[in-house]
């Protein structure tokens, strides 16, 4: 008779209902980190956003480990995830299309003077002549144009904006202007009037939205940053913002998380703060992820989506 793999699920209280999902359907035997007492060396997977410094060495018997999010800076940011073991991140076509909608949301806004219209209708204003300006004027520019930040840029397209995107190679993606390394930044960053930031965070793209890149930028642009706080520079963007140069910035992530409460980040007026939510791995979605994953290492086979550990993505 085979074994019933053993998960370990290592996650914060959000996802306390996970075992209602079909996670919790028998295929697996599931143990929660800090609340069920397990030997090490009977866990075969893993599963966690943001695991204890340490842990997953001392699991002797693993054989993979599965991300909760599309970014998998939480496993390696310590520089201690035992290299040898495949490392899963989540991808799926629902959170592409939530941080879409996010995207477009705060974009549209933007484009569309969403502010300033909202400020007429508090002053009984009607200006029919403040038109937006032409879809074309507005240029979008994804840094990372992955399954998510390619889904997205896609949508774009078909509403009539101009896309371009940067990464660390050069892609070929229909419709969408490639600029590709740290030497292209300054031109990709030159035509981008809503720079949009949906990369992985690696010791290469820390701190990539920062003075000399919204120096760059054209003056009245707004910056969306969705992937990770470490990649903002908050003061540099603060100093874009107060001199008048951005118009505008989205946040959805921070550096730390929560944000804390004096941040001046929370009141800024040019500000937008949302509490990293602009994808959320459903958890009926990450299930049937994570039960595909191990069937498929079960019968000797590498699932799709394992991380480069060396290239951090
Ligand atoms: C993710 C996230 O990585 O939610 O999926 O940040």
């Amino acid at each position: 008779m085979t074994r019933t793999p053993t998960l370990l699920l290592i996650l914060s209280p959000a996802w306390r209902g996970i075992e209602d999902t079909s996670l919790g359907d028998g295929r697996l035997r599931l143990i929660r980190h800090g609340r069920d007492a397990y030997d090490p060396a009977e866990i075969d997977y893993v599963l966690s956003f943001r695991p204890p410094p340490g842990l997953l060495a001392k699991l002797t018997g693993l054989k993979a480990v599965f991300s909760m999010g599309a970014g998998i800076d939480g496993f390696l940011a310590g520089g201690d995830y035992p290299a040898h073991l495949p490392l899963v991140r989540f991808s799926d076509d629902s959170l592409s299309a939530e941080m879409a909608q996010y995207l477009l949301l705060y974009a549209l806004a933007h484009h569309r003077g969403l502010r300033l219209l909202e400020a007429r209708q508090a002053a009984h204003d009607w200006q029919e002549a403040m038109l937006p300006r032409r879809t074309e004027d507005t240029r979008i520019g994804f840094l990372g144009l992955g399954a998510i930040g390619s889904y997205a840029a896609d949508l774009f397209i078909r509403l009539g904006f101009p896309v371009s995107g940067w990464s660390r190679g050069v892609k070929s993606i229909p419709g969408i202007k490639s600029f590709a390394g740290p030497d292209a930044l300054p031109a990709f960053f030159a035509q981008s009037d809503i720079a949009i930031c949906l990369l992985a965070l690696t010791p290469e793209t820390k701190g990539i939205l920062n003075a000399r890149a919204f120096a760059a930028m054209p003056k009245g642009a707004l910056v969306i940053n969705a992937a990770r706080g470490a990649h903002l520079v908050s003061e540099d963007l603060l100093a874009a913002l107060d001199s008048g140069h951005l118009s505008g910035a989205v946040l959805d992530v921070f550096e730390p998380e929560p944000l804390p409460k004096d941040s001046p980040l929370w009141s800024h007026p040019k500000i937008t703060v949302t509490p990293h939510i602009a994808a959320f791995s459903q958890g009926d979605v990450v299930a049937r992820h994570v039960l595909a994953g191990i069937a498929a290492f079960e019968r000797g086979e590498m699932p799709d989506n394992i991380v480069d550990i060396a290239r951090g993505y």
